[in-house]
């Protein structure tokens, strides 16, 4: 059997759980949270496994449904919370990086199409020279309002 379809019969059922993967990596709990129509900037967490015994360079994101994506860091800077773009990062071999709330986020720029609950969309996760598509869901926001997720260059 032909190894690409072996490894989207693989992807196709994983979806389901939750987890997605590939030889090199898997993903699990991609989502996107949910904002009001008006906000065009969306915020976007996973937990990133390295399962290889190679470090995993992080390059870049894009998606159809978005003029750009940025990998941003939240850190608090004297009480206030301020995010900053971040370049390539580096997963060592077998470790993992959580991107959530507070802490590293994908900073989904300029929606080409509004997202809703339930929603979901592609996102191209470039790594090492490959690239890999997975799919995020738009939930509901938890936790504090993404009111500092704003628009900003
Ligand atoms: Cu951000």
């Amino acid at each position: 059997m032909n190894f690409r379809l072996v490894s989207t019969l693989i992807l196709t059922f994983i979806t389901f759980s939750n987890v997605q993967a590939n030889d090199s990596f898997s993903i699990e709990n991609a989502w996107i949270r949910e904002a009001p129509p008006t906000i065009s900037t969306l915020a976007g967490f996973m937990t990133l496994h390295n399962h290889s015994d190679q470090a995993l360079i992080v390059e870049s994101f894009t998606s159809p449904d978005f003029k750009q994506i940025e990998l941003h860091k939240t850190a608090i800077d004297n009480g206030v919370a301020k995010m900053q773009k971040q370049g390539p990062i580096s997963v060592p071999a077998n470790q993992s990086l959580t991107l959530e709330p507070g802490g590293f986020h994908l900073m989904l720029i300029d929606a080409i199409r509004p997202l809703k609950v339930d929603d979901t969309t592609l996102v191209t996760i470039h790594y090492n020279g490959h690239k890999q598509t997975m799919t995020f869901s738009v939930k509901k926001t938890t936790g504090t309002p993404p009111s500092h997720h704003h628009h900003h260059n």
